[in-house]
């Protein structure tokens, strides 16, 4: 019922409804109109209320909930239903249960916080309440195991078009799904995959973008590593209005991709990345690599040339920028 009566206060906002109109709207007593708008008010709503005119909404708090969300919702098809919780251990593995059971493509999960946010190989993503995004998004492309991991640059690029076109910041994607601003990490991905050899029953989108986070929130360990759009413009945003300008981007990435296959996604990756020629170690499965980054490939593998001049094809790992030798 919160939900319904939001709604109705926003018809025109800034008016005054009834108790009485209200109550008559939403099939309930006066008073459960009452218990509710306290309700809503405990939850961060300003609603002033008035014995004469009735309930007026002055004020909504920045929450990711679907009544702050849906109202500025310009997509298609992406987000129209979300799932969201105050605390959830990871969005990720909810909406995982979700695809599990049926869940349609373009279902989101929304968590103010997360106990056990995950990044990738079983590493953490802090996740304080009311500060960040952290969203799932649930998908199922109909393309080929081998084509996956296009659809984690193609989020990528997604998350770093949405951050530039809100904050004016200039992101840059490092491999395989960095978003980093002045080399700190701005956002990160978590693509989870659930599939047979030759077909894809559904991704998982995992994305966590650092909003008003503080610089003293950050443990120590990534306080240098670390930034939000907040420590980099001076300024809050909002994050109800931050979450339709990312889905509104990646609705339109991953129909381009649908659509017209890799290029497009690799030509925008490319773009944000610069990649060509950056000295480079690369860490994967236990091997160390030093090297130029040359490219990476039609299925978004990272092409390095090492320290030898051998050419290799690293398809999982982490890539750190060396400083070009003088
Ligand atoms: P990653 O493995 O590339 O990055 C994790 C590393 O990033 C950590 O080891 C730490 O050094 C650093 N880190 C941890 N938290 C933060 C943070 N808030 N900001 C910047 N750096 C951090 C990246 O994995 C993938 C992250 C995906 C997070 C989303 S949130 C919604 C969804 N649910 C979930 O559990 N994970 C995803």
């Amino acid at each position: 019922m919160d939900d319904e009566i939001l709604r109705l206060l926003r018809e025109p906002s800034d008016s005054f409804h009834s108790g009485e109109e209200i109550s008559r709207r939403l099939k309930v007593s006066r008073t459960a109109v009452w218990k509710r708008v306290e309700n809503l008010r405990a939850s961060g709503y300003d609603i002033e209320a008035s014995r004469r005119l009735g309930y007026r909404l002055v004020r909504a708090p920045d929450l990711l909930t679907p009544s702050e969300i849906k109202p500025l919702l310009k997509t298609k098809w992406m987000g129209k239903r979300i799932h969201h919780f105050q605390t959830i251990p990871s969005t990720n593995t909810e909406a995982y249960q979700l695809a599990l059971r049926g869940a349609p493509e373009g279902e989101i999960v929304i968590a103010e916080s997360q106990e056990k946010g995950r990044g990738r190989l079983g590493r953490h993503w802090v996740s304080p309440p009311f500060l960040n995004l952290y969203l799932s998004v649930i998908l199922r492309p109909e393309i080929p195991p081998s084509q996956a991991s296009l659809i984690t640059l193609m989020a990528a690029v997604a998350v770093a078009e949405a951050i530039e076109r809100f904050s004016g910041l200039h992101p840059v994607i490092k491999w395989p799904n960095d978003i980093l601003v002045e080399n700190r990490k701005v956002a990160g991905l978590l693509n989870e995959i659930h599939s047979e050899t030759d077909r894809i029953h559904f991704v998982i989108l995992g994305i966590g973008v650092n909003l008003n986070m503080e610089k003293e929130l950050l443990p120590k360990e990534i306080r240098g590593l670390a930034t939000s759009l907040k420590m980099e413009t001076g300024k809050s945003v909002s994050r109800k209005e931050f979450v339709p300008c990312l889905l509104g981007a990646l609705e339109k990435c991953y129909t381009l991709f649908l659509r017209e296959g890799g290029k497009p996604v690799l030509d925008a990756w490319r773009e944000k990345a610069r990649l060509k020629g950056k000295p480079v170690k690369v860490t994967s499965f236990g091997e160390t690599l030093l090297g130029r980054a040359v490219d990476i490939d039609a299925e978004g593998r990272l092409i390095l040339e090492t320290e030898k001049g051998e050419r290799k094809r690293i398809v999982a790992g982490d890539v750190e920028y060396k400083k070009e030798r003088q």
